[in-house]
């Protein structure tokens, strides 16, 4: 896939069956994952990278649980088991996942305060990653996103990529939800309506 580039969203131990936050199924992207990046020269992996006490976290509200959802400044926030906090196993890319491809480890939530499911901008819709400067410097116009979960980080990175004028598509197979309350369906009508490909 000349021109093209992988963006591998979130494939850490917390979101795999046995982690903090397992999406179901997790674990089967592993080999899609590693055959599809056979396919291309340039892969970018994404890592949620909380430090303790952040603010999607449900401890850190008193009285509330997870997936419950809150309102913050920015806007309403579901509220998650503590996850991905930096530089603890569960924060780790999945030993099975090939990463030798990867020129680029985005590395976003590090903000006590602000969430970022995006792998360009984070929840408060205002802080840049840094990524789409990057993919643009490099010359890549066209993206396929693959990971976990499909209904929160895949979706939010497609729309984003979107939305800053990437041809974007999502590689079904190479993707598995946390399907909360809806989530799944919903995501997927936002993408299909905002341009985004289905593969
Ligand atoms: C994710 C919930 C919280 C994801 C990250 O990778 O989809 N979901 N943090
Ligand atoms: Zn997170």
């Amino acid at each position: 896939m000349p021109n093209a580039s992988l963006v591998v969203v979130d494939v850490q131990n917390d979101f795999i069956p046995g982690g903090a936050l397992a999406v179901p199924q997790g674990d089967e992207v592993l080999p899609e994952i590693n055959r599809l990046a056979a396919r291309f020269d340039d892969v970018i992996l994404t890592q949620d990278w909380h430090p303790r006490g952040h603010a999607s976290f449900a401890s850190s509200h008193p009285g509330k649980k997870p997936f419950e959802t809150i309102e913050l400044p920015y806007g309403s926030q579901v509220l998650w088991p503590d996850h991905c906090v930096q530089g603890t196993a569960g924060a780790a890319f999945h030993s099975d996942l090939n990463v030798m491809k990867a020129h680029l480890v985005i590395r976003k939530g590090h903000h006590r305060d602000i969430d970022s499911y995006s792998a360009f901008l984070e929840a408060d819709r205002k802080t840049a990653t840094g990524l789409a400067g990057y993919l643009k410097e490099r010359g890549f116009r066209k993206l396929y996103v693959c990971g976990l979960a499909t209904d929160f980080c895949v979706a939010w990175t497609a729309l984003d990529a979107c939305a800053a004028g990437f041809d974007t598509t999502v590689v079904e197979d190479a993707c598995r939800a946390i399907d909360l309350d809806g989530s799944l369906r919903r995501a997927w009508a936002e993408m299909t309506a905002a341009g985004v490909k289905r593969a």
